[in-house]
């Protein structure tokens, strides 16, 4: 069922290939996308919250005349959670917290000289706007990737939106709304979507039934196509974490790997979406047929089977055979796949070899849906090939910095006259003379 692409023989003789062409990879048609995220944006732009109830009637199917969740609605989901889904919650925002505060950077001073000091000041961004899916599956632990973070980071003011869902009465599903209340954030809003990400970036008017939404700085979660469009769209308005399109899943595997596990981390990607990717990379033929059979075996047992189907043998998924771990090493890195798992000998020495991957998941014993929840490390990374350019969610993603620039008269007259060279290169005289007046006397 799913396919297999052959590169055994591609770029024997050749010092180095690109590999990017060769991989499967989802196709996606972002001016299609464009097409129909672009009227929401402006429509939400220029009429606000109608537009906003709108598009959720329309889209959504539901008519949601508060947009904002109440505080009580908060407190009773938390109430009635599962104190096994609690428990769950608890220790992921523990490990979550432990590793957020360890990459809590420190601002970074550097004299350059007497009286010649610049200082790297880290500052959290002010207002943030987090979007949590609801779609296919109600994401609650994407609430504590996002919001951890953020709160470790020092974000003072958190927005969260996820999509109405029509059997919890036109609110958010109650276990987000209960993970939101566990961490603290008390303005959710029941919108979904690029109407939501419209309204993070515009804010919302205050009108006769609707309190006003402030706009926010930076919009982080990840979303479907049209929630990944808008937030492109909208970049430069606010700020965006890389975009996180359908999820994806490339494993680097030898003869050494077991193929049961290997079938059961590639569906386990699959089961989010049906344009998810599955990609197997490996230098075992005999692993690519235990592992062939055993996704028989295994998707038939699963829930989401036809979900999971669609995936495996949609263009984006496939088994790639190499002629060896070098050429597999190669090939992911190209990938560049949102998360890699790495199932060969000596798994952590190929792992510090790859460059290019959302997260790496080192060894048979730690799946991806480990990392999904529970394992310390955050699930809202790069796709569609962004890990070549950009990061995983962190505490660094809600922090910006500013250069805090200290000079005496001392320190400025010891480089005075390289400032008036360079002035005068660039023909910009006066420059020149911002240093020169201050040292007429
Ligand atoms: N694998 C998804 C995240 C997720 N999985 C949430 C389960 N729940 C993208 O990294
Ligand atoms: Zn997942």
């Amino acid at each position: 069922m799913i396919r297999r692409i052959d590169l055994r023989e591609a770029g024997r003789d050749a010092a180095s290939v690109d590999y990017r062409s060769a991989v499967p990879r989802a196709e996606f048609d972002a001016e299609a996308a464009t097409h129909v995220v672009q009227p929401i944006l402006d429509e939400v732009r220029a009429r606000g919250a109608d537009a906003v109830r709108d598009y959720t009637d329309k889209l959504d199917g539901v008519w949601v005349d508060d947009l904002r969740v109440p505080a009580d609605a908060l407190s009773a989901a938390l109430a009635d959670l599962d104190p096994a889904v609690r428990a769950a919650l608890d220790e992921s925002v523990r490990r979550l917290r432990a590793t957020c505060a360890a990459e809590l950077e420190a601002d970074v001073v550097t004299d350059l000289a007497t009286g010649a000091r610049v200082t790297h000041r880290k500052v959290p961004v002010q207002r943030v706007g987090l979007y949590v899916p609801g779609g296919l599956a109600p994401l609650v632990s994407s609430v504590l990737m996002n919001v951890v973070p953020a709160q470790t980071a020092g974000v003072s003011s958190i927005a969260l939106a996820s999509p109405p869902q029509e059997e919890f009465g036109g609110s958010v599903h109650p276990t987000i709304l209960a993970a939101c209340a566990l961490l603290g954030v008390e303005e959710v809003y029941a919108v979904g979507g690029a109407q939501a990400i419209a309204m993070f970036a515009y804010g919302l008017p205050a009108t006769a039934d609707t309190e006003r939404v402030e706009r926010v700085d930076l919009v982080t979660g990840p979303g479907n196509i049209y929630v990944a469009t808008a937030k492109r769209l909208l970049r430069g308005q606010v700020g965006i974490d890389s975009e996180a399109g359908p999820t994806e899943i490339a494993i680097l595997a030898d003869d050494t790997a077991d193929p049961a596990y290997v079938a059961a981390d590639l569906i386990s990607q699959a089961e989010h979406d049906p344009l998810a990717a599955s990609v197997l990379v490996t230098d075992s033929p005999a692993l690519a047929d235990d592992v062939e059979a055993e996704l028989d075996k295994q998707v038939a047992a699963t829930k989401h089977v036809e979900r999971i189907h669609t995936s495996l043998t949609g263009t984006q998924s496939g088994i790639v055979l190499v002629r060896d771990l070098e050429q597999g090493l190669a090939v992911v890195d190209a990938y560049a796949a949102e998360h890699l798992e790495i199932h060969t000998r000596d798994a952590a020495s190929y792992a510090a070899r790859v460059r290019n991957a959302g997260a790496i998941f080192v060894g048979p014993h730690t799946p991806v849906s480990l990392g999904d929840y529970c394992a310390g490390s955050n699930h809202v990374l790069p796709t569609a090939g962004c890990a070549c350019h950009s990061s995983g969610l962190s505490v660094r993603a809600f922090t910006k910095s500013v250069h805090v620039v200290e000079y005496s008269r001392e320190g400025l007259a010891e480089v005075a006259d390289h400032v008036v060279t360079l002035a005068e290169a660039e023909d910009l005289p006066g420059h020149g003379a911002a240093v020169r007046v201050r040292f007429q006397d």
